[in-house]
């Protein structure tokens, strides 16, 4: 067999594991590592969990495993940043910006119905464009994105380019963002954390880019979630296998003239 090239290091951390049924996700993280980096994966995947505004952990578990399959490489989406004066207004931008997107109204007035129970899994909930309904059956762990991570020193240099202040969320939201809506199957994105010191969040399609809205919650709010919005039409499972299987790294070349 070949040499394996890559890693997946991967870390869960959560609280009150004793009555699993009250486990509390406090923080995940996923990269792509070398072999001769996963030292240094592992440490910040830890330092991160340690370190969560959601609380201190209890539980810990960090695991690296050798990608088998080749690896994609994709241009980071298009990134606008839309300034709010409220959650409200950040919401309404939301809603408008989805529909901009191509998700039919019906569709997003579904969604927000059954908004807080979407909040809860530690990963992504998948709805169908055309019935609004949730199509994944991964109930309160939802869907997890992995194996996906920049360049190296590609993110920084990205972010010097447009003067962005490069943080290490918008790093992994953006590569995240970037690999969900690359796929057939993807139609659009809402994100917004569930760390109750961060409220910018986004609405992402290929179509419209990665657009950041500055205030989707209030501070303080330890509510949090992704949706997907998926083509039914297109292989569920064979995008489902993309999202957490197929290793993706997010490469920036420079702009171009447009
Ligand atoms: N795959 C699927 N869902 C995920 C993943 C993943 N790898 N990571 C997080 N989630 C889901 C999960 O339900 C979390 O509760 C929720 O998303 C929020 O995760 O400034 O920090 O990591 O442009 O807290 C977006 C704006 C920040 C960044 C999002 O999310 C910017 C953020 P968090
Ligand atoms: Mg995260
Ligand atoms: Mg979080
Ligand atoms: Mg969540």
């Amino acid at each position: 067999m070949e040499e394996a090239k890559y890693y997946s290091v991967r870390m869960r951390a959560s609280q009150n594991i004793a009555d699993q049924s009250e486990s509390k996700h406090i923080s995940g993280g996923e990269l792509i590592s070398t072999y001769s980096n996963i030292k240094e994966s592992v440490n910040i995947l830890l330092e991160k969990a340690l370190t969560h505004s959601r609380g201190n952990a209890d539980f810990m578990q960090i695991q690296f495993e050798a990608i088998q399959e080749p690896v994609e490489y994709i241009k980071p989406l298009e990134v606008r940043t839309n300034e709010v004066a409220s959650m409200e207004a950040g919401q309404v931008l939301a809603k408008s910006l989805l529909e901009k997107a191509g998700i039919p109204k019906k569709t997003i007035d579904k969604v927000y119905e059954n908004l807080s129970q979407y909040l809860e899994p530690a990963g992504a909930v998948l709805v169908d464009v055309q019935s609004g309904e949730r199509v994944d059956d991964r109930k309160n762990k939802g869907i997890r994105v992995s194996r996906i991570d920049w360049l190296p020193y590609h993110f920084e240099r990205w972010s010097d380019f447009y003067h962005i202040k490069g943080n290490q969320r918008l790093r992994e939201a953006l590569a995240l963002a970037t690999k969900v809506s690359s796929h057939p199957a993807a139609a659009a994105e809402l994100c917004w954390s569930d760390d109750p010191d961060y409220v910018t969040g986004y609405v992402a399609s290929k179509r419209e880019g990665y657009q950041r809205i500055t205030k989707l919650k209030e501070y303080g709010d330890e509510r949090g979630g992704r949706i997907f919005f998926v083509h039914c039409s297109e292989e569920l499972d064979s995008y489902i296998y993309y999202l957490e299987k197929k290793p993706v790294f997010i490469q920036w070349e420079g702009s171009r003239e447009e």
